[in-house]
């Protein structure tokens, strides 16, 4: 190699690492807060809080009554939690044990995260379909490192009835299912890039279908009975956790908004994924601190 061509790329190397590491050691940089600044905007939608009607009378016995709910504002992701975002999570925090099981079942033939030299990879062409095969602690966690949460389960039916725009369609978004869900009778039993099915009234693509969205909440048949008007947040204790929406395997009558459903937290199935959420509070805070 000549001198020139080689003394050049040396100082290119150099130039390269210093731009990137130097950012690193400034005080208030940070990575994650930069990322959720840009993701409220591009990728989430803002939910009005306020009062709605949470469940149904006269269908299944976990959905009635009927009965009025007030929610504080919030932001939601537009989209499911896709391979490629999961992939972020797990190659800066790594795929850890939580309840006995690991937070995305790898090792699984459905799982579309690969392990190649030590990173996380989606499967070439899944990059773009919601992340399964993931605990509700694998969730969770993913949640926490992005400064999210998961939705309660009341926050999700807000948003999925289409918040306070709500037509209160049977599915979110629509009363064809066809229009806005992948379920059983148009999945070819998969599930599909997110954001390929019709949005709901608020903008938001799969709430119904897809995949089962993982809520915060525990499960309980009754607690409807006596759940609290303001920002319920579900049983204290419990042995199942919130499912909300139906997934690519459904019947239609699972994408219904007020279906519920639930499954235990250290489990994972190819049918099962979840979305985040952020308090309005807490986005005020971060615009706050921008300014
Ligand atoms: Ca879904
Ligand atoms: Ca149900
Ligand atoms: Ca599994």
């Amino acid at each position: 190699m000549e001198k020139k061509v080689k003394y050049y790329l040396e100082i290119s190397t150099v130039l390269f690492l210093l731009l990137v590491l130097i950012p690193r050691f400034l005080p208030g940089f940070d990575n994650k807060k930069i990322a959720k600044e840009s993701t409220i905007t591009t990728d989430m939608i803002f939910v009005k809080g306020g009062t709605f009607l949470m469940g149904i009378d006269n269908e299944e016995d976990d959905e009635k009554p009927l009965h009025k709910v007030y929610v504080d504002d919030f932001y939601i992701d537009k989209h499911e939690v896709t391979n490629a975002q999961y992939c972020l999570f797990l190659n800066e925090i790594g795929n850890q044990k939580e309840g006995g099981t690991f937070w995305l079942d790898i090792a699984d033939l459905d799982c579309n995260i690969l392990k190649q030299a030590g990173k996380y990879m989606p499967v070439v062409g899944y990059d773009d379909h919601p992340i399964h095969e993931v605990t509700w602690y694998g969730a969770a966690a993913y949640a926490k490192w992005a400064n999210k949460r998961l939705p309660t389960e009341a926050e999700w039916e807000h948003a999925a009835r289409g918040g306070l725009k709500s037509n209160v369609y049977d599915y979110s978004g629509s009363n064809d299912a066809d229009s806005v869900a992948w379920y059983e009778k148009n999945s070819e039993e998969a599930a599909h890039p997110v954001g390929e099915k019709k949005y709901n009234e608020i903008g938001i693509h799969d709430m119904s279908g897809n995949v089962w969205e993982w809520c915060a909440d525990w499960y309980r048949k009754d607690y409807y009975e006596k759940s609290p008007f303001e920002n319920p947040t579900g049983p204290s204790d419990g042995f199942y956790r919130v499912l909300r929406g139906g997934s690519w395997g459904s019947e239609k009558y699972d994408l219904r908004c007020a279906n519920r459903h639930y499954s235990i937290p250290k489990e994972s199935f190819n049918n099962i994924g979840f979305r985040c959420v952020v308090s309005g509070v807490e986005v005020e805070k971060i615009l706050k601190e921008k300014k």
